[in-house]
């Protein structure tokens, strides 16, 4: 354990409480082995011991990460796709119905949500610095800037658009680590009833699955209501709803809005006493998750080798961006995986980023001679158990990691 710095929200004392060593970037797919210079950095987490926010303690530029060949599309699953459209909806019902207000999405990626709010006929405008993914968002009719949101992006929009009504974000504010700068451009950004929806994985669900590979890269920040709070009324905003979602392994939806233009929802005390009474603010908790890495990685290497003994064919599924802090870390690589099976054309014919194990088309898992199947898209177990069921039909075993390992 060791002081690294400061908090990037306060400049509190940074405790770094687990460092996974050297890492590559999660979402960087090499081509080929002979590919020279993969980009690594230190991946290693800690907690503000003033404002406890989680967070990293070193900084990968942004442009690394999110570039024109991002290859992360919202679109690829089906369960997302619905969980967009929904969200949409209830956001033009509750906030724009009856308005010409302006709708903002900040890393709207592919247009999987920002494609409703342009059916519902509502003003809209996405920033996605990725261009590739953007792309896909124009083609689909959307209005989207290739920008990286902050502060003087929010005046840039205000000039040319006015203020916003509803700002929205989706797995992506936790991707940001001038978060200071992104609540100064909400202030500045949002009309005076306005309101900052946003929704992240939640640090409560990692502690309680122990899902310790949504510490990556781009996962800069593991929020909580407390520190969520905390950040927003240090610039101007009220931390004014809190709502889980079952999605992406949990996440919590948060609704900011400028200091005293909305009342507070019961919701919000009500999650900090939860996370007070399971101690998500403390040391420890952080602490007792580092054991738990260990004794995962640990029991996941022991089992995938006797599996490899016992002359099983082990494979993956799901080239997920999480899966690079897991296996990096725990050092399973093509000895002990085959193939790792995914939908993504961007991700097909490439190889997983630091281990090198190369990712196949998964139309072809049904017909593949695997016995096992560690399940790395964990989050979207149901969709693709239930699209895949043949292969527990024919004897196929899937086997997941969190909160141990076992198989499915
Ligand atoms: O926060 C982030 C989330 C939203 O998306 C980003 N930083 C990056 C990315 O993280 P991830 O890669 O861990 O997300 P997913 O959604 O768990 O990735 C699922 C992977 O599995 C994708 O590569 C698509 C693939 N997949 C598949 O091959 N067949 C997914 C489904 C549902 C399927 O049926
Ligand atoms: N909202 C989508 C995409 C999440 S992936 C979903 O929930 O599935 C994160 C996205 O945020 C990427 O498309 C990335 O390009 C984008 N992003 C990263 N930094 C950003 C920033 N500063 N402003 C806007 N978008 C950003
Ligand atoms: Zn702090």
């Amino acid at each position: 354990m060791k002081s690294n710095g400061s908090c990037r929200i306060c400049n509190g004392t940074l405790i770094e409480t687990f460092d996974f060593g050297r890492q590559p970037l999660s979402d960087s797919f090499p081509a080929d082995d002979t590919v020279a210079g993969e980009f690594f950095f230190r991946l290693a987490v800690g907690i503000c011991t003033d404002c406890t926010m989680v967070q990293l303690t070193e900084e990968v530029p942004r442009e690394r990460m999110f570039h024109e060949d991002y290859p992360y599309h919202s679109s690829g699953s089906v369960r997302m796709q619905q969980h967009f459209v929904d969200t949409a909806k209830q956001l033009v019902n509750e906030d724009l119905a009856d308005s010409d207000g302006l709708f903002v999405e900040i890393g709207s990626n592919d247009g999987v949500l920002l494609k409703t709010i342009k059916s519902a006929g509502v003003r809209h405008l996405g920033i996605e610095p990725s261009v590739g993914v953007a792309e896909l968002s124009r083609a689909a009719g959307c209005r989207v800037w290739t920008e990286f949101f902050d502060e003087e992006l929010a005046e840039r929009i205000v000039k040319s658009e006015g203020k916003a009504t509803v700002v929205f974000s989706a797995n992506t504010i936790c991707h940001i680590p001038y978060l200071t700068s992104v609540l100064n451009g909400m202030r500045t950004l949002l009309e005076p009833g306005g309101v900052f929806v946003f929704e992240d994985p939640y640090f409560g669900d990692i502690i309680e699955k122990r899902s310790f590979d949504q510490i990556y890269d781009e996962h800069y920040f593991l929020f909580t209501a407390r520190s969520v709070q905390e950040a927003a009324s240090r610039h101007g905003l009220e931390l004014v709803n809190v709502e889980p979602q079952a999605v992406h392994g949990g996440e919590v939806r948060y609704s900011l809005s400028l200091q005293g233009t909305r009342a507070v929802s019961p919701s919000v005390d009500e999650m900090l006493e939860t996370e007070k009474a399971h101690g998500l603010g403390e040391l420890d908790t952080l602490q007792t998750l580092g054991r738990g890495i260990d004794e995962i990685c640990g029991a996941l290497v022991k089992l995938l080798s006797n599996l490899k003994k016992d002359g099983r064919k082990v494979v993956a599924y799901g080239a997920t961006a999480k899966s690079a802090t897991l296996l990096n870390y725990a050092g399973i690589d093509r000895e002990l995986i085959h193939s790792v099976y995914d939908s993504t054309p961007a991700k097909i014919g490439r190889l997983m980023p630091g281990t090198h194990i190369p990712i196949v088309d998964s139309a072809g898992f049904r017909d593949s001679d695997a016995d096992i199947a560690l399940l790395l898209a964990w989050n979207h177990a149901e969709e693709i158990t239930s699209m895949e069921r043949e292969f527990r039909q024919r004897g196929g075993k899937w086997v997941v990691y969190q909160p141990e390992v076992n198989f499915l």
